[in-house]
């Protein structure tokens, strides 16, 4: 159904994009559902708010979401086959029986001692990823790169950054992963490439290359995730950046982009790598013309131009393309970072009927409603269960979750809870829940070592590109001990410090017990499927108290969590003995985890 002016915003709530986007303003608000879904709101015509709220709300905001909201429409037809699919049997995969682990190569481990880890470090340790039991690893960025932004800007995607090693060595992980029963997924960064790869170089001089990205004669408003305007400029003609002023933005509207990109994913898989993790995959089609960005949608989300471009008009087709060019090819795994995607959009994306996206990142569960990640705030743990259901609920069987808290993007959650009195506990909880639910785990490096945030002294001590360019930005309008401050609530550094192997490394130590915890949890789920493709129901979810079971005909595992520091009655299910955790007390402790099994 398409939507227009005239419709109210009931019949917008009532689309796949619509409720997505109102759902995700609603979580910007930090409001719940309720908000629109009352009949009072659900009524009203959205060209009555506009003559409500006037100039506060110009026509390009209204524009914007009906351009969106219009653009996904399935045919009757697609919908009867996505309903069929959605209640089919699971179908079985080996990235959803995986446990991944992903290694960020820069400071997992420094085997030659100059201070940046490097693919030698990451073979040291293949045994010890074998004993933890993860048996498939997510590279981030190892290819030849100025490393402005860590490797996310790459320079050459067929060879290997000199500071980590050689491609004879990637060989070697590759094999050594393989013979350890272990999958490895590579970070396939195509969005953009560094101003220094051969094709942006070309782009300058070369009219054939020109329109390989973004070249205008004048910008328009959109801005860069790490500050400042999303344009650089290039003698007579600007160019587009989403992220720093090094990684410019492919042309995926350019065929010739389109197939050298699948030329070099299938250089990839013909060295017999399992898939791979795609950057920002859903930002790839801007819409035609690159209108300018709202100003309203821009103060809410924080960066002007993200409606033009998060889920663009030809996304689908490209991804299809890709996917039928590559993967399909060898059946290789994809799992695409999709930010601002929500649960519809999702199924668009990872539906196994639609053929473009195995999985899905979505990034609403890693902070709670009405807060971003520079605030400095606790974390609601009662959220992460509250989404958690919703997802795995009504995601669908022909959908698959990630479940993560964690990654090179961000803080550590532990940390965002903020009770450090029980975070021994939470790690535990956090652990536990991850393991149990149904959708693939992907720890983050040190997770397993029970690793917190780390305590920065000075904007010197960071490294990140984002974080620099945001404190210079904040420097201009507070003082640098309150930007520090802004800056240490949510730079992605405290997930990028080398990780402590042989004791405590600049502070941060890994604690046994927490690894001890992993191994076990991992060990439990791969060695009952029912925890992998089991049902998933609700036991008990009043007020911090979450308990839910997984089972099949045969087995059952029910999960009993305290999500707060109140003490809760202990669930103790007839038939059913706990394991991995053995506190038989009535009562439980704060942030304690039990696991039940039947039998
Ligand atoms: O991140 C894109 C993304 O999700 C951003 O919103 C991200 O959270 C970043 O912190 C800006 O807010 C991917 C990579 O994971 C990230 O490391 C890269 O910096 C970025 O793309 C550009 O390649
Ligand atoms: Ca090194």
């Amino acid at each position: 159904m398409t939507v227009d002016i005239n419709s109210k915003i009931k019949d917008i709530y009532n689309t796949r994009v619509g409720k997505d986007l109102l759902d995700k303003i609603l979580l910007q608000l930090g409001k719940g559902s309720e908000y629109i879904t009352n009949p009072l709101v659900g009524n009203i015509k959205l060209r009555s708010i506009q003559k409500l709220v006037g100039r506060s709300l110009p026509d390009s905001f209204f524009d914007a979401l009906l351009t969106l909201v219009n653009s996904d429409q399935l045919t009757d037809k697609e919908i009867q086959e996505e309903k069929r699919q959605a209640i089919a049997p699971v179908e079985h995969a080996w990235w959803k029986e995986a446990v991944f682990y992903q290694i960020y190569p820069r400071s997992f481990c420094d085997a030659n001692g100059d201070g940046i880890g490097d693919l030698a470090g990451i073979i040291s340790k293949l045994d010890y990823l074998e004993d933890l039991g993860v048996n498939a690893l997510w590279l981030s960025p190892i290819y030849d790169s100025p490393m402005d932004d860590n490797g996310y800007d790459i320079r050459d995607y067929r060879k290997i950054l000199t500071q980590y090693g050689t491609m004879e060595e990637f060989d070697t992980l590759l094999a050594e992963a393989h013979k350890r029963g272990m999958r490895l997924i590579m970070d396939l960064v195509v969005n953009h490439t560094s101003d220094e790869h051969e094709w942006f170089q070309k782009a300058l001089t070369d009219p054939e290359y020109e329109d390989y990205y973004f070249f205008r004669d004048k910008p328009n408003n959109w801005t860069s995730y790490f500050s400042g305007s999303a344009w650089k400029q290039f003698g007579d003609k600007y160019a587009l950046h989403l992220f720093s002023k090094k990684q410019m933005d492919l042309n995926w509207d350019n065929p010739k982009v389109r197939y050298a990109i699948y030329d070099m994913v299938n250089w990839w898989l013909d060295k017999g790598i399992d898939g791979f993790r795609l950057d920002v995959i859903n930002f790839i089609s801007k819409q035609e013309g690159l209108p300018d960005g709202d100003e309203t949608i821009a103060k809410m989300m924080g960066y002007c131009g993200v409606e033009r471009y998060f889920y663009g008009p030809h996304l689908h087709e490209y991804l299809k393309e890709l996917r039928a060019n590559t993967f399909d090819k060898y059946g290789a795994f994809s799992v695409g970072e999709t930010p601002g995607v929500g649960m519809n959009m999702a199924k668009m994306l990872t539906g196994s009927q639609r053929k473009e996206l195995d999985m899905i990142f979505s990034f609403d569960v890693l902070e709670s409603p009405g807060h971003s990640r520079f605030d400095d705030y606790q974390y609601d743990i009662n959220y992460f269960k509250k989404y958690m259901i919703d997802w795995m609920k009504h995601y669908g069987n022909n959908c698959w979750m990630s479940i993560f808290y964690n990654n090179h993007d961000n803080p550590r959650m532990v940390s965002k809870i903020g009770e450090p009195k029980y975070n021994t506990q939470i790690k535990k909880l956090l652990a536990g829940m991850q393991m149990t639910m149904k959708g693939t785990p992907f720890i983050f490096q040190g997770d397993e070592m029970g690793l917190e945030n780390y305590q920065f002294n000075s904007i010197d001590e960071i490294n990140d590109v984002e974080s620099k360019g945001y404190y210079k930005e904040l420097c201009e309008k507070m003082s640098e001990k309150e930007a520090f401050k802004i800056i240490l609530a949510g730079t992605r550094e405290h997930a990028r410090v080398l990780l402590p192997w042989d004791g405590p490394f600049k502070g941060q130590k890994a604690d046994p017990s927490i690894l001890h915890f992993y191994r076990n949890m991992i060990k439990l789920r791969r060695q009952n499927p029912v925890l992998v493709y089991g049902d998933f129901r609700v036991i008990d979810d009043l007020a911090e108290h979450f308990v839910y079971e997984r089972y099949d005909d045969q087995n059952s595992f029910i999960i009993d969590c305290n999500l707060g520091k109140s003490i809760k009655k202990g669930y103790f299910p007839e038939g059913y003995h706990q394991i991995i955790t053995h506190n038989r007390h009535p009562e439980m402790e704060p942030y304690e985890i039990r696991i039940w099994m039947k039998g």
